[in-house]
């Protein structure tokens, strides 16, 4: 693409954009390549702010067709001239952005170029239709019918026909390039230039040189290749190789890392799905293009008619499930956190609205680490709390989450469950799961007049905090409050009126989140003046990619910052006033 395109004259809009490194090593970055994902270093994803090569930033799918006909239209509106190439993956080409985009510019005639990089593969193997009728094009079109229809495939093509026919011929072997007739091209208007072997340049190359050519509209390059070409066993290891962690480059081995303790909420929700499926068959389970990531592969295999990969189609997933409920069946969503974003008006409108049973399993909620702002989860509270009918929990531990996943599933409407990326806190989970009160707190720790109420992944560190503040006098209530819609007023209001502070801790973002729904129950109720608040969350700025942990340390949310924050504020309030309910540090 950067042999063949002037860049960033030119402007290359790449989809999702992990698959960018290359185009990394190639505009400057070689020599930081080694940082990359790390806090400090180069983003995973593109980024404009990174480089003038990057010129729209990702990390979500499906957004490159739009984004790149906006720029060809600015071009056309300025009456500049510069071509725009966007690359993107069969998957996420099925998403309901790229479709959209299709449908504009085969509308809108701009001069526009699509590369699609068809290796059959999403992180999974590709699911749907779409991936179906790719499969067909090449079917039927086998290496030595094109061979032999070529001439004829490419002087087809209004107006460049014989440049294509040409440029065919000049290129050693690059007979793969034909023109084929399809959907793609004569219904939604797009010119259509394949397929061709992606891992062959000069033919890559030629295709682009015509797809450079087509004034008049857009067109796409259907171009073929392997994912994981050219490392170790790709084939046996194909999962692995969409997002590699460091490895042998002999072996194709990873590296070793320290093995963890404890199955993941991953696993965890995996193996319960399982059991919960077992014993009812009206509960479904629902994937967008992320099997391995949620847990759903191992329903998929023990399942296959109650689980469904809908591809990376989030907005679908969603309302699919809405159906699904409206029939009597209890459809589980996981989907990630950043990734349910994109479903948001589908949850409102299609879900919430009609108050139908669907349970939204939000996996990597919170701060995911070295993929960075684009995947961060630090959103879900704040988008779904303003909505009548939903229920929203977050479970202290894995054990928890079990019971939390069967609430979720038996309560009649709506309900969302949030959980972090990684192993669990190592607890047993040997006990069937068994339904909580809706709506009730846990109150796990009695103290004097400093509370900690702590939602989700940050009730343990909150035990820490108060076992370290204990050993210095300091004894906290912590408050697992399990619930932040509907929130437990009843257990907030009590500990608030035993207590001069109240520390609220979250791993999300601080606007409209759980902290936020603790300080509407103490205004309202007219409490507000008699306790001072503290919200320990993510503030209004934009988390960076780097070590989770670090990040979490940077916001107070761990033991150490917990601790460090009852510390200063019981400092702050004895500095402040005479009494001597609340015992001052030394
Ligand atoms: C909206 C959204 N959903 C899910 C993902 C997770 N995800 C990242 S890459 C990927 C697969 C992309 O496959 P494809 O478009 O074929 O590109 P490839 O990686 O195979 O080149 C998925 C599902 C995402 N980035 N964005």
């Amino acid at each position: 693409m950067h042999y063949v395109f002037d860049t960033p004259n030119d402007k290359l809009v790449w989809d999702v954009g992990h698959q960018a490194y290359a185009h990394k090593i190639l505009t400057g970055r070689r020599d930081e390549l080694h940082t990359i994902k790390q806090e400090g270093g180069l983003s995973g994803f593109l980024r404009r702010d990174e480089s003038d090569y990057d010129t729209f930033g990702a990390g979500h799918a499906s957004t490159s067709l739009s984004a790149g006909l906006g720029m060809a239209i600015a071009r056309d509106a300025k009456k500049e001239d510069f071509h725009v190439c966007a690359l993107i993956g069969d998957s996420s080409l099925a998403g309901g952005m790229a479709m959209e985009a299709i449908n504009q510019a085969g509308h809108l005639k701009s001069r526009f170029i699509v590369l699609l990089n068809d290796n059959e593969m999403s992180i999974a193997p590709a699911v749907g239709a779409l991936s179906r009728y790719l499969n067909r094009i090449k079917e039927a079109q086998s290496y030595q019918s094109i061979k032999e229809e070529i001439g004829d495939a490419l002087g087809s093509v209004p107006g460049i026909g014989g440049k294509l026919r040409a440029a065919a011929k000049t290129v050693k072997d690059a007979i793969a390039a034909a023109v084929l007739p399809g959907a793609l091209v004569n219904e939604l208007g797009f010119k259509y230039i394949g397929y061709v072997d992606g891992h062959n340049v000069p033919m890559l190359v030629a295709a682009l040189e015509e797809a450079k050519k087509i004034d008049d509209g857009p067109v796409i390059v259907h171009a073929l290749t392997t994912k994981g070409k050219g490392f170790p066993n790709p084939e046996k290891n194909y999962y692995a190789y969409h997002a590699t962690g460091p490895f042998d480059p002999k072996t194709g081995l990873p590296f070793k890392s320290s093995k963890a303790v404890a199955p993941t909420y991953t696993e965890v929700f995996g193996e319960t799905m399982c059991e919960l499926m077992a014993s009812d068959d009206r509960i479904v389970a629902l994937t967008a293009a992320m099997p391995d990531g949620t847990g759903v592969d191992k329903v998929l295999e023990k399942f296959p008619e109650r689980a469904f990969d809908v591809g990376i189609a989030e907005q679908h997933a969603v309302t699919f499930c809405a159906g699904m409920a409206c029939e009597g069946m209890k459809p589980v969503a996981a989907i990630y956190s950043t990734f349910l974003q994109r479903g948001f008006d589908q949850v409102i409108h299609d879900v919430c609205l009609q108050d139908l049973n669907v349970t939204f399993a939000m996996d990597r909620a919170g701060i995911v680490g070295a993929d960075g702002p684009t995947h961060h989860g630090l959103l879900d509270i704040a988008y779904f709390r303003g909505y009548p009918n939903i229920i929203l929990m977050s479970p202290k531990d894995e054990a928890e989450m079990r019971d939390m996943m069967l609430t979720a599933i038996e309560h009649p409407g709506p309900a969302g469950l949030r959980y972090p990326r990684g192993s669990g806190r190592g607890v047993d989970i040997s006990a069937a799961p068994k339904k909580i009160e809706v709506g009730k707190a846990e109150i796990v720790r009695e103290g004097d007049d400093v509370a900690i109420i702590a939602y989700g992944s940050m009730v343990y560190p909150s035990m820490e905090s108060a076992d370290r503040l204990a050993k210095e006098g300091i004894r906290p209530t912590v408050v697992n409050a399990r619930f932040v819609k509907p929130i437990d007023a009843e257990t907030i209001l009590a500990v608030a009126r035993e207590s001069r502070i109240i520390i609220t801790v979250e791993e999300a973002y601080l606007a409209g989140g759980f902290g936020s729904a603790v300080l509407e129950v103490l205004e309202e109720n007219g409490v507000l003046d008699t306790v001072k608040v503290v919200r320990l969350g993510v503030p209004d700025e934009i988390v960076t990619h780097g070590d989770p942990k670090r990040l979490l340390a940077d916001y107070n949310l761990d033991a150490d910052g917990i601790y460090k924050t009852v510390v200063s504020q019981i400092r702050s309030l004895t500095a402040g006033q005479s009494s001597t309910r609340i015992r001052a540090v030394k």
